[in-house]
């Protein structure tokens, strides 16, 4: 997301022109933009007018992610709460052979890839298989995916290196084409979008493969209810920060007038729909004024405004829901401590199926287990 404070390091708005592509390529690789400043504006408008206008006020995720959202989940990740990071981390240590050798892909395409700290465990894999010739990470937030692809253009000279700044959720049609491709998405982001939001995307993927490609998703899986509420409270207070940062993107890109410190982190488990959802709940009674949307919102005392939901899975809800969006699993591998799977997956058929079939939820225990590979 744009950010006054900080000077991206690419330009958002095209191909940046300094950089050169090809082996031996210059060290700040070309950003292709399908997402303008002007589009993520509209956007976020349009967002938080629906969203805080709404009975049941809510707002997506997508705008945590500004350049202190990124640092913020940055050190997330490093949290001793928080688990997923580093059981996703293990499966790709001890899997990604077999991973490389099964997608044998040349271009690497990861959605959301924020920092790319573990697509190098994938992109050595790649390396060593003999395959790779092309990575291309994906994300909205222009100034981490240019210092990602920097440090990588560094890191990896005989790997062409082509960021995009794009949205996951419309731009999939846009992406490189050709050869065997390797679309990559980790970290459990598809757990933040909802059962209808999932399907569209993995519809829209699915009419983006080519038969030869693969898809390689991580999904956090269900488990005790204390260890994934810890996991989204952590004791240091930063996923609090990172939950009232959309509140600071809103102050600044918006001209509103929200106090975070009025409003209180929350994390509860949803069992009914298998989700942890972070809230932010209002301290006081309160009305927060929304310059560039010339708007009052009023806020009770105790209402609370959904920012994420981060879903949790079980191993068949993944494979049903994969089966059903034009999916088969390839493999699919589990953590030590079962916390997190990975899953490969190939298209199936000529095209993907155009209508969403009816109540296919990834958390659904529907037909026995399927198997999966030991860590
Ligand atoms: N894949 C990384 C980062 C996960 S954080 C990991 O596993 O650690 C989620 C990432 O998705 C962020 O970098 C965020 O900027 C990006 N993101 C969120 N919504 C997006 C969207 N709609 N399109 C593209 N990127 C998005
Ligand atoms: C990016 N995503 C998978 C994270 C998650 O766990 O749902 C975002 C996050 N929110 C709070 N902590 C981490």
């Amino acid at each position: 997301m744009p950010d006054p404070t900080t000077e991206p390091a690419s330009p958002r708005s095209g191909i940046d022109p300094g950089a050169r592509p090809g082996p031996g390529r210059a060290l700040t690789p070309a950003i292709e933009v399908h997402l303008t400043d002007q589009d993520l504006r509209d956007a976020l408008e349009a967002d938080v007018y629906e969203g805080l206008t709404a009975p049941a006020k809510h707002l997506p995720p997508i705008y945590f992610y500004d350049d202190r959202g990124s640092r913020l989940f940055d050190e997330i990740t490093r949290l001793p709460e928080y688990y997923p990071t580093r059981a996703e981390r293990s499966i790709l240590e001890n899997h990604a052979k077999d991973i490389a050798a099964r997608a044998r892909a040349t271009m690497l395409i990861e959605l959301g890839a924020g920092t790319c700290d573990k697509s190098r465990v994938l992109l050595d894999a790649l390396l060593a298989e003999g395959s790779l010739e092309r990575f291309v990470p994906l994300d909205v937030s222009d100034s981490t995916l240019a210092a990602a692809a920097a440090a990588l253009a560094r890191e990896y000279p005989d790997v062409s290196i082509h960021p995009v700044v794009a949205d996951f959720h419309r731009h999939l049609h846009l992406l490189p084409e050709g050869g065997t491709r390797l679309f990559a998405f980790l970290g459990g982001t598809i757990g933040n979008l909802d059962p209808e939001e999932r399907w569209t995307f993995l519809a829209d993927l699915r009419a983006a493969m080519a038969p030869q490609d693969r898809v390689l998703i991580g999904t956090d899986l269900v488990k005790d209810r204390s260890d994934l509420v810890h996991a989204y409270d952590d004791t240091a207070g930063v996923t609090a920060e990172f939950n009232r940062n959309v509140l600071r993107v809103l102050n600044r890109e918006l001209r509103a007038d929200f106090d975070p410190e009025t409003f209180e982190h929350v994390a509860l488990w949803n069992e009914e729909d298998s989700r942890i959802e972070m809230r932010l709940r209002s301290a006081v009674d309160q009305t927060v004024h929304i310059a560039d949307l010339d708007l009052d919102v009023t806020f009770r005392s105790g209402e609370e405004l959904l920012t994420e939901i981060s879903s949790k899975f079980t191993p068949t809800g993944i494979e049903h829901e994969l089966a059903a969006a034009g999916y088969g699993v390839v493999e699919a591998w589990r953590s030590d401590g079962d916390e997190f799977q990975l899953t490969l997956a190939r298209p199936l058929g000529s095209h993907a199926p155009d209508r969403r079939p009816p109540d296919t939820g990834w958390h659904g225990n529907i037909g026995p287990e399927p198997e999966v590979a030991g860590p």
